[in-house]
């Protein structure tokens, strides 16, 4: 349990206390862009290092935003930082070799992603993107097509999030 819980009054989502959001994948296929893009950040510095943990407000209610490292020396915290989660989002970049790798995510942590987990398929502006329906058959989850260094995307990544956890 969240030790939030119950304890401010404030609504919350998901029976979880403050609903945690998490994003996963490999390096530099964009999470922490995405993250930006929903917070309306102007830029995304540098690689994270480890996690960095964001409030967002999504359906009215506060949301933590988990963004992890993809970086190979940041990988063992995962299990750790999946716990109590209650949307896992699995992001790749939409090329041929790192949805393979995001496929072996998937599978080897198939039991810590929580119960509801999409993908997103970012990189889309990209020549030679494959198209989020081959990528979901690929990922066999629910995966939608982003392109996170557009700023008119904003709505759309926040309207994915909130129909999400709302049902
Ligand atoms: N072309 C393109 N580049 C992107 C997109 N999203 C992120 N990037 C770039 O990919 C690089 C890695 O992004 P970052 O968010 O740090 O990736 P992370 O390691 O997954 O957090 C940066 O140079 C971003 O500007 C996208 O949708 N299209
Ligand atoms: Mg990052």
């Amino acid at each position: 349990m969240m030790k939030n819980e119950g304890a401010s009054g404030e609504k919350e989502g998901m029976g979880l206390g403050k609903s945690k959001i998490a994003f996963i994948g490999e390096s530099r296929v964009g999470k922490s862009t995405l993250v930006g893009l929903l917070l309306g950040k102007e830029s995304v510095k540098s690689p994270t290092i480890g996690v960095e943990i964001e409030d967002s407000v999504l359906n009215g209610v506060k949301c933590a935003i988990w963004d992890m490292s993809g970086q190979e020396r940041f990988k063992f915290l995962w299990e750790d930082f999946l716990r109590g989660v209650g949307l896992t989002v699995l992001v790749c970049d939409s090329t041929e070799g790192n949805v393979e790798k995001t496929r072996e995510i998937c599978q080897r942590y198939s039991r810590k992603l929580g119960s509801r987990v999409i993908a997103i398929a970012n990189k889309q502006d990209l020549e030679g993107a494959m198209s989020v329906d081959e990528v979901q058959a690929r990922l066999g989850i629910k995966t939608y097509g982003m392109s996170a260094i557009r700023r008119e995307m904003r709505d759309k990544i926040k309207s994915i999030l909130e129909a999400e956890i709302s049902n």
